[in-house]
């Protein structure tokens, strides 16, 4: 059984307002290709299909045009898709029944009835089956009636109730092998996953879900976090994002992943594709005239962010990068004397602590500092916030 893994396309997402439907139409051909190319028995798409819950037109049309080449391209290829947080569980079960006849299978919901069960789509290969389960984006508040009323008190708890549950109703068969698609914010003994600064983060770490309640299944592929690793164990996997989705993430490479799972028991073996990009996200620091000369003249359509270390201001270093680097994202300085941000377009980025953030507003605003129960009912504030929209 051969699959590729995928997550986090994000389709809409714009990068310092600059749309990338361009240069992600262009990975998605790229995809599509290696599809073509490998004729893999399966696509995963691991949640954060979208950028927003309510995409753009646009959006849609890319994601539409994706699926139905990609169905014309490979019609025996199970395609599986579950939604992750930033999507809408309602918006992207649209037509699902229908599109099962096209074998492509989307579950935009967990379980949210007591006799309610995770979707599975069962393949065959000449070592017997292999069951997908499709488990989509976990919050403690979707499940309470899987658990007769009780909301689970974490999103591990949540997680491992719906896991448990069926793992405990199955006899365990060892020639089943089993592959998850979930989209949560695992760690492995506390250790983090390594993040980039696109995902939106989650105050407190109410979200952290424990590998351990993963066992049983042969390989789980997550999505969720931007950078592609491990959790744990090799086949314990986040795949990444096809795209830079953030300047951190400059020096990172993206991939296709290609999942093969052979006989019962045996550990599935990974090869990486690297997805080359239409546009490259670039981190470039030195003296303005430094980066200038280095281009030769010739202007660049990276993405391109822009740190300048001369120790004199220099005038109208933005728009004289603009005219070689037309999709600048920032002009930061950096010299000794400044050591900090002079000039940045609005970002989507989160540099610092939201918390510290607020915490400087308020201080400027009141003249004082924030209090131990202000810092409270902040931080309540935050952690609300942050379920909605992580
Ligand atoms: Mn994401």
């Amino acid at each position: 059984m051969r699959f590729f893994h995928l997550s986090d396309l994000h389709i809409g997402k714009q990068l310092y307002g600059y749309s990338l439907l361009e240069d992600q139409e262009w990975i998605l051909e790229k995809i599509l290709q290696k599809v073509e190319e490998r004729k893999p028995d399966g696509v995963l798409l691991c949640g954060d299909i979208y950028d927003k819950s309510v995409p753009s037109g646009e959006a849609v049309t890319v994601f539409d045009r994706f699926l139905s080449r990609l169905t014309e391209i490979a019609p025996d290829t199970a395609v599986m898709i579950i939604s992750g947080n930033h999507d809408s569980p309602e918006r992207l079960s649209f037509a699902g029944s229908i599109l099962e006849r096209q074998n492509v299978f989307v579950e935009g919901f967990p379980p949210v009835k007591e006799q309610e069960y995770i979707k599975k789509v069962i393949r065959e290969d000449e070592w017997g089956q292999v069951e997908f389960w499709l488990l989509p984006f976990v919050k403690p508040g979707y499940v309470r009636e899987v658990f007769g009323g009780k909301e689970p008190e974490s999103y591990q708890e949540a997680v491992q109730g719906l896991l448990e549950r069926e793992m405990l109703l199955e006899k365990p068969d060892k020639e089943v092998r089993k592959v998850l698609l979930t989209h949560q914010f695992f760690t492995a003994s506390g250790e983090k996953p390594k993040q980039s600064e696109s995902e939106t983060i989650m105050v407190g770490g109410l979200d952290q879900v424990d590998i351990g309640c993963l066992k049983g299944f042969d390989y789980v592929a997550m999505g969720h976090i931007h950078r592609p690793q491990s959790m744990g164990n090799p086949w314990i996997y986040y795949c990444g994002t096809p795209l830079k989705y953030s300047v951190s993430e400059w020096n990172q490479k993206k991939y296709l992943t290609e999942i093969e799972i052979k006989e019962p028991g045996s550990r599935p073996e990974m090869v990486l594709h690297e997805l080359k990009p239409l546009r490259e996200v670039r981190a470039l620091r030195g003296e303005l005239e430094e980066i200038l000369e280095a281009t030769g003249g010739v202007p660049s359509e990276d993405y391109v962010s822009v740190s300048l270390t001369d120790e004199q201001e220099p005038y109208q270093p933005r728009e004289r990068l603009e005219s070689l680097f037309p999709r600048l994202l920032e002009v930061k300085m950096d010299n000794g004397r400044t050591n900090m941000l002079a000039w940045e377009e609005e970002s989507e980025d989160v540099l610092i602590d939201p918390r510290e953030i607020f915490q400087r507003f308020f201080s400027r605003m009141q003249g004082r500092e924030m209090e131990r129960e202000e810092e409270e009912i902040m931080e309540q504030v935050f952690q609300k916030v942050g379920e909605e929209e992580i």
